[in-house]
């Protein structure tokens, strides 16, 4: 399974399986049931280099390449999937676009202080009627003499009640479609930005979930990420990374669901003997072994063309729609190795099913990535009238 790994990345990933194991398993459970968003683990997750993984040096970040941080990033997103949502968001989503589309004075104002976590960020694409159709944003921003002026609502934005910086995506002129659209960089602290908590939610109650309203919030000139007009590409090619994240982290809820399954059916005895023993169990787990070991290899080579340089938004989907789904039927299998014990969460298994179903749905859901997996396939675009 190693192979073209480089030993530092061996080490890394090392690094990073002791570190989730050290500071991450033990406390993914209380933090679940407290509904805490865990910011001294947060603090933790800076420390080691985590946030800004990919972000180089002279910027803040750990200056690594993205094969390297999805090995990161599984590890993390095998111990929890609400700290791996951190991670994604801040590095993949935040910093990533800030690095590609940032003036060099955004880069050195902005990604020291998110590498380093002492600022979060979080992403505005959402709202409440806009999800997979992003292009369409009813999120207003207009001119004024010394900036801009945005009005208008966000959904279900991760961090969006301890962001420092939010990147807001508004429409600046609605006849030029996604043309018209621009990502401000919008200082959380400015009077109409308004985050409130969603309660409710069916997993990741550990993570940070907020509607945000923006009354009238001013940006002043030098907010805009990127050409007015440049928000759409700034936020698919944020999602470029962000999906990969995604599915990085989904490798590690398989491989987790792999593990905790082979513990538990080789401890757990009936009619005399290991669960393990008997064949039913173990295409079961077979079953998860290789749905795990598939989507590492759709992740890695996402990774490489990244680090190559190389167009990947297709594989990047292709991962991010295997590696999501595979999680999804991994959780469910892994509680039924576990039988009735899976349904508590004295095991691990009862909290990957319930976080891993929002992976399917966010950063495009799995039928978003199945139309531009289509699209490449076919050269025809689905979503434009023919
Ligand atoms: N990187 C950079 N630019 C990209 C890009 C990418 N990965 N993908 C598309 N673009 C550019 C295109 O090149 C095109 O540029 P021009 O205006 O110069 O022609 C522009 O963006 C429009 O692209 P496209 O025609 O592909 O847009 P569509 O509206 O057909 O499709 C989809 C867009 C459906 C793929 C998009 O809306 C999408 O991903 N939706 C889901 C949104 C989502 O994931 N939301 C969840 C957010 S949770 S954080």
């Amino acid at each position: 399974m190693d192979f073209e790994l480089t030993d530092e990345q061996k080490l890394i990933r090392e690094t990073a399986r002791e570190f989730t194991n050290r500071e991450i398993v033990d406390r993914s459970r209380e933090n679940a049931r407290n509904h805490h968003f865990d910011l001294e683990l947060v603090a933790k997750l800076a420390e080691q280099g985590y946030l800004g993984a990919i972000v180089p040096r002279e910027y803040g970040g750990a200056g690594l390449d993205y094969v390297t941080y999805g090995l990161i990033v599984e590890e993390i997103g095998r111990g929890d999937s609400a700290m791996r949502t951190v991670v994604s968001v801040q590095t993949s989503l935040v910093c990533s676009a800030i690095l590609r589309w940032g003036t060099e004075e955004q880069k050195r104002h902005y990604l020291p202080k998110l590498c380093s976590g002492e600022w979060l960020g979080c992403f505005g694409l959402t709202e409440p009627d806009t999800g997979s159709d992003a292009a369409n944003q009813k999120t207003r921003a207009r001119r004024t003499d010394d900036g801009w002026v945005i009005h208008g609502s966000k959904m279900w934005i991760s961090m969006g009640d301890h962001a420092r910086v939010a990147l807001i995506f508004a429409q600046t002129d609605p006849e030029l479609a996604h043309r018209g659209v621009a990502c401000f960089l919008v200082d959380t602290d400015q009077p109409g930005f308004e985050p409130t908590e969603i309660h409710g939610k069916m997993g990741l109650h550990a993570s940070d979930t907020a509607a945000i309203t923006l009354d009238d919030v001013q940006v002043a000139e030098d907010g805009v990420l990127g050409e007015v007009g440049d928000g759409f590409k700034v936020a698919m090619s944020a999602l470029d990374s962000g999906r990969y994240s995604v599915a990085a982290g989904c490798v590690g809820i398989c491989q987790g669901c792999v593990d905790e399954s082979v513990r538990y059916s080789t401890e757990r005895e009936q009619f005399g003997r290991p669960i393990a023993s008997f064949q039913l169990v173990q295409a079961m787990i077979a079953d998860m072994v290789v749905k795990a070991d598939a989507a590492r290899m759709l992740v890695w080579r996402a990774g490489f063309l990244k680090d190559a340089g190389r167009p990947n938004t297709t594989e990047t989907s292709i991962a991010k729609l295997f590696a999501t789904e595979a999680a999804v039927e991994c959780a469910n299998t892994a509680i039924q190795v576990h039988g009735g014990a899976g349904y508590v969460d004295d095991h691990p298994v009862e909290r990957y099913f319930r976080d891993v179903r929002v992976t399917t749905l966010y950063e495009g859901t799995s039928q978003i990535q199945q139309l531009i997996i289509g699209r490449a396939a076919t050269g025809i675009n689905a979503l434009v009238p023919s």
